[in-house]
């Protein structure tokens, strides 16, 4: 899983007339190869059945898939791994349940990204970068003075999420970060596989103009 370039998260408040497989298979077409499902408000059925379905998506173009918050779901779909957040399971309580998958937390400051990578994390969520109305209870931005720390320090995979659009990304890159997360630059857009390309241009010139 190291070779991610851009990690697409689901955000169906996004796209409320177009269908989550159908929005999720143009980004992989434009290049996504990480899909993560991130959904905070079905009930457990309907979660399943979306996680099933994105499972099956997935699997037909050989592309990771990452399960937000829910390990018995992911476990249940046979998902590549999960997401955790700072408040969620320890790290090693998640390893016990989880095995090999993959498991990647979110970290907003340095000594959380010292500590995931410590305890064993895959990859590290760096973020927010930006200012995001994405994410109900998120903290404050960070900047992308805390991509530069991670860059510069951090050994593991780390990709840089909130509110990252096309046209803030090169400050994003130019900090470091060879790996981007979007929610609704992505999903939103009206060229979903366009916009994916495009994230993958740039962070291929390294942010240079094109
Ligand atoms: N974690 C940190 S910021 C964020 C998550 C899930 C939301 C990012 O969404 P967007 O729309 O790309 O700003
Ligand atoms: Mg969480």
């Amino acid at each position: 899983m190291n070779d991610f370039r851009l990690y697409a998260i689901t955000g169906e408040q996004f796209h409320p007339n177009r269908d989550l497989v159908e929005v999720m298979e143009e980004a992989i077409i434009g290049g996504a190869d990480i899909i993560q499902l991130r959904d905070k408000t079905s009930g457990r059925e309907e979660l399943l059945r979306k996680a099933h379905s994105l499972r099956e998506l997935t699997r037909k173009y050989g592309v990771t898939f990452i399960v937000n918050d829910h390990i018995d779901i992911a476990l249940e779909v046979d998902a590549d791994g999960i997401h955790l957040g700072q408040n969620d399971l320890t790290l090693e309580e998640a390893r016990k349940l989880v095995g090999d998958k993959i498991i990647g937390i979110s970290t907003h400051a340095i000594e959380e990204a010292r500590l995931a990578q410590e305890q064993g994390a895959d990859y590290i969520g760096v973020g927010p970068v930006f200012r995001t109305a994405t994410k109900a209870d998120v903290v404050d931005p960070v900047s992308v003075s805390y991509v530069r720390e991670v860059a510069a320090e951090i050994g593991i995979p780390f990709v840089a999420i909130g509110g990252i659009k096309l046209n803030n990304v090169d400050e994003v890159i130019a900090a470091g970060a060879t790996r981007i997360c979007a929610v609704s630059e992505i999903v939103g857009s009206s060229d979903v596989s366009g916009t994916c390309r495009a994230f993958l241009a740039k962070l291929t010139n390294k942010g240079e103009a094109e």
